[in-house]
Parts: structure tokens; C-alpha cells; sequence
């Protein structure tokens, strides 16, 4: 064994991931598209330790309980039978759980340094599907700049997995970091609930299926304004989605809203400009970079919004010789 380091960064879906085939294997029902961006990065190092149990340290804080437990799991998917207990040490340069897409950096910075510490050599694909069992979307944070995760169909999940996308188009993203803490439910109980209970999980999933090529065609053709209508549309029909399961689960803030408002108004007004959200109240506006200071500058003025981040496009997971 040998001590790794990694980083990766976050990616946000265009058009989303929520729902699941096999909750063991952690497969998707259905295909996703996603930028990853530079700005929401992990950086992770994973070592033995002569202990009986794993070591998580998240922000420089050590961390039992649930979490550990998660890390567990994932560094056994490597292990095997490998008897090294290992202290993953991990850093964010963005809050962490506050439905800011934490875990696509977290899981894809792990796989790559718990398969560097363990001294396995994995294709990029193999490398995807590790980071998806670890948690979905970071399966996409393994690629650099556009990232389409297919659903897959074989019953091992070998086959679900991301594939980094060409496509030309550049865009940047302004994220509206919302005033909150952690989020009540987590994506992982969100979309379980929403597949168990909501009336309209079938429609979705449909909806995704028709929305993923047509994004990546409008995305090839850079026809912004049709990708804003499919991507827009899209995060709507999650939200609506999660919002009819039994309780019903509600992302939105008060500031939510508004951030939707001022980007339509931007659209409207000319600016090549669209938003998502992700399972959290923090809007992100995608726009070409040219744009991207009129835009963060059009979201910061709202009581409930803390800050707004800005982003390029970011590269996928690799092996770094240190922490930063
Ligand atoms: C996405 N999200 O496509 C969607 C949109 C949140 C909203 O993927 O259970 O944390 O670990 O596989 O990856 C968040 O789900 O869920 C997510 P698990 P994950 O980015």
C-alpha cells in the first residue's frame, strides 16, 4: 500500500439523476448529463493506519458514526480481503451537504486515491462505476467538462457509467449559495421516498429519457436557447417530482424563487443565460463565460443569499502528489 492523494471536482446535472434501479449496486433508472466545475473541489488522501478501525477527517474534523460507516463500504469495494485499515482525509474548497453536489467530489476523489493506495489499476470506466457505488453523480465528476452517465443495463452494474462528452460549447455557472445548513433529506432518502410515493416517478424517469439526447443535440448544435428550455424544464419536473412524494419534499428557499425570476429577466432581456437546482435551495445559472460577472452580480442582491460562487469548467479526477 502506498499513501495516495487525489482531487476531483463537482459536477452539476443538466438533466438529473433521481431515481435508482438497484439500490445495492446504487445503478441509475435512468442516464444524466453534467458539467463538472473547477470551482467545488475535493481533495482526498487515503493511508493505512495500524488500527482495527477506518478514520475519516472531513474539513479537518474527524468523523464517526454514519459517514465513517459510508467510507467503510466503499474502501471494502477495493480492499477485499486486504486486511489495512485506512484514514481517508478529505478537504472542500465549497460547503459541505448543503446540496452543493459534496458527494460527486467526495466518492470520485475516493476512488481514485483508494485505488492508488491499494495499487489497482482501473480504466476510466471501471474507475466511473466505482465512484457510483460510492454515490451516483460522482460516477460524472471522473470526467472533465461535459459528462453523460448511462443507465446501464447489465445485472453486475459493470455497464452504468459516465463518458466524458465532445462538445464545443463552453459555458460557466454563477451558484447562488442560499443561507442554510445541512438539508433535511438527503438525496440518497429523497429519491427513494420519491420512487416509493410520488405519483408522477414514472413520468419522470420518462421525461429523462427524452430530455438526454435532445439536451446533448441542442448542446452540439450550441442552441442555448433550446437547451435553456430543456434544461430548465427538466430541473422543474424533478422538483415537482420530489415535491408530489407522501411528505412531500421541498428544496426550495426563499430566495429560491427569486434567483429563478432574475435569470428568466436576464433570458428575456438577451442574455444567453439558464438555471438548475439541485436538492437544495441554491441556484445555479449556466451562461458562456463572457457573461458569467453580469450574472453573479444580477443573483448577490437578496437577504437569503449568502454568497455567489463562480465557476469554469472543471477537469476530471486524478492522482495529485500532495494536499494543497
Ligand atoms: C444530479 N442529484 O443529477 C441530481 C440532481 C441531486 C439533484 O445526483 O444516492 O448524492 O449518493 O447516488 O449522487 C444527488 O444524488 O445520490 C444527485 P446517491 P447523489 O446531480
Amino acid at each position: 500500500m502506498r499513501v495516495a492523494v487525489a482531487t476531483a471536482c463537482a459536477n452539476i446535472a443538466l438533466v438529473k439523476y433521481w431515481g435508482k434501479r438497484d439500490a445495492a449496486l446504487n445503478t441509475p433508472a435512468a442516464g444524466s448529463l453534467s458539467l463538472t466545475l473547477d470551482r467545488l473541489r475535493t481533495f482526498t488522501t487515503v493511508e493505512r493506519i495500524d488500527a482495527n478501525a477506518d478514520a475519516l477527517v472531513l474539513d479537518g474534523v474527524a468523523v464517526e458514526g454514519k459517514a465513517l460507516a459510508r467510507i467503510t463500504k466503499f474502501v471494502d469495494l477495493v480492499r477485499g480481503d486486504d486486511p489495512a485499515r485506512v484514514r481517508v482525509t478529505s478537504l472542500n474548497t465549497f460547503p459541505t451537504a448543503a446540496g452543493l453536489a459534496s458527494s460527486a467530489s467526495a466518492f470520485a476523489a475516493l476512488a481514485v486515491a483508494t485505488a492508488d493506495a491499494f495499487e489497482r489499476t482501473l480504466t476510466p470506466t471501471e474507475l466511473s462505476v466505482l465512484a457510483r457505488r460510492g454515490s451516483g453523480s460522482a460516477a460524472r465528476s471522473v470526467f472533465g467538462g461535459w459528462a453523460k452517465m448511462n443507465a446501464g443495463a447489465a445485472p453486475d452494474g459493470s455497464d452504468a457509467a459516465a463518458e466524458p462528452l465532445e462538445i464545443g460549447v463552453e459555458l460557466a455557472a454563477a451558484i447562488a449559495v442560499a443561507n442554510a445548513g445541512e438539508k433535511d433529506v438527503g438525496s440518497t432518502d429523497g429519491m427513494e421516498l420519491t420512487r416509493e410515493t410520488s405519483p408522477y416517478h414514472a413520468a419522470w424517469i420518462e421525461t429523462v429519457e427524452r430530455d438526454l439526447p435532445t439536451a446533448i443535440e441542442a448542446a452540439r448544435a450550441e442552441d442555448l436557447d433550446r437547451l435553456a428550455t430543456i434544461v430548465e424544464g427538466n430541473c422543474l419536473a424533478m422538483h415537482a417530482n420530489a415535491m408530489a412524494a407522501r411528505p412531500g419534499i421541498l428544496y426550495f428557499g426563499p430566495s429560491t424563487l427569486w434567483a429563478i425570476d432574475v435569470v428568466r429577466k436576464l433570458r428575456a432581456a438577451g442574455t444567453p443565460v439558464f438555471f438548475t437546482i439541485d436538492a437544495g435551495p441554491h441556484v445555479v445559472a449556466f451562461t458562456p463565460p463572457a457573461h458569467l460577472d453580469a450574472v453573479a452580480e444580477a443573483l448577490i442582491d437578496h437577504p437569503e443569499i449568502a454568497t455567489v460562487l463562480t465557476s469554469q469548467m472543471g477537469e476530471g479526477a486524478h492522482a495529485i502528489e500532495a494536499m494543497p
